[in-house]
């Protein structure tokens, strides 16, 4: 299980890059040889999978990070549940999608933010292999790209491309504006974007068990850690 180290936090300048922007890149937090390990974790699963956390301790990193776990609450203020670790591929040849929020629900006033979403680089990014791309600061407009943008899938005057090198993680707020873009490479780009939510908003609202540990989780993950789950014994 990765330690964390107590003492780093979100700095105030990280703040209101966050708050500005609804993005927060920060390079360097996974090592090479985890990445390794997780690389290895992660050849043995072949697509989208929601519930990482169930399957090895090596992603644990992705729900202990202090600075990052900080950054979440910076972002929705209260108390948070997790709806899932999620690994996400993009395969060659493939990713083109529709900038779109992670949050389903009504439009939020600016400021009050149920949705936060962490993306872990486990390739390197590049805007060749398929990067994520957003609108900086749309999650202040309250309004999602389907109401805005004729055809979302194109893409938007003001996007810009998170590249950077395997071991980053962004920070990303719930309202914010994005997608995948296509990977022109022959090699899969690998990520595992962690999902949060307030713990007062369902995290069963689109019907999947997002978020969910089981028996053997709760154990590795102990009282304190397993409270960022739902915690069922029978999945
Ligand atoms: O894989 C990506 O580049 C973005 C994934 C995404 O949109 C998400 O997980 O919410
Ligand atoms: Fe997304």
């Amino acid at each position: 299980m990765y330690s964390q180290e107590p003492t780093t936090d979100i700095s105030f300048t990280e703040k209101e890059t966050l708050d500005r922007d609804g993005f927060l890149i920060l390079p360097n937090l996974i090592d090479s040889p985890q990445i390794g390990r997780i690389c290895k974790e992660l050849s043995h699963i072949q697509d989208y999978e929601p519930n990482l956390q169930n399957q090895s301790c090596q992603f644990d990193i992705c729900f202990m990070h202090h600075k990052i776990m900080n950054g979440v609450f910076h972002v929705v203020k209260k108390d948070f549940i997790s709806a899932g670790l999620h690994f996400r591929p993009n395969n060659a040849g493939e990713g083109l999608s529709a900038l779109h929020i992670a949050y389903g629900g009504a439009p939020r006033k600016p400021g009050d933010y149920v949705a936060c979403s962490v993306l872990w680089m486990i390739s390197d990014f590049t805007q060749e292999n398929g990067c994520t791309r957003a609108v900086p600061g749309s999650h202040r407009w309250g309004r999602s790209p389907s109401e805005v943008m004729r055809d979302p899938t194109q893409p938007n005057p003001h996007e810009i491309f998170w590249e950077g090198k395997a071991g980053t993680a962004v920070i990303f707020n719930g309202h914010l504006w994005h997608s995948t873009t296509v990977n022109h490479t022959n090699n899969k780009r690998l990520a595992i974007v962690a999902y949060w939510r307030r713990q007062e908003i369902s995290i069963v609202e689109r019907g999947f068990n997002w978020g969910v540990i089981n028996q053997d989780t709760a154990h590795r993950l102990g009282p304190h850690t397993s409270r960022l789950f739902q915690n069922r014994g029978d999945i």
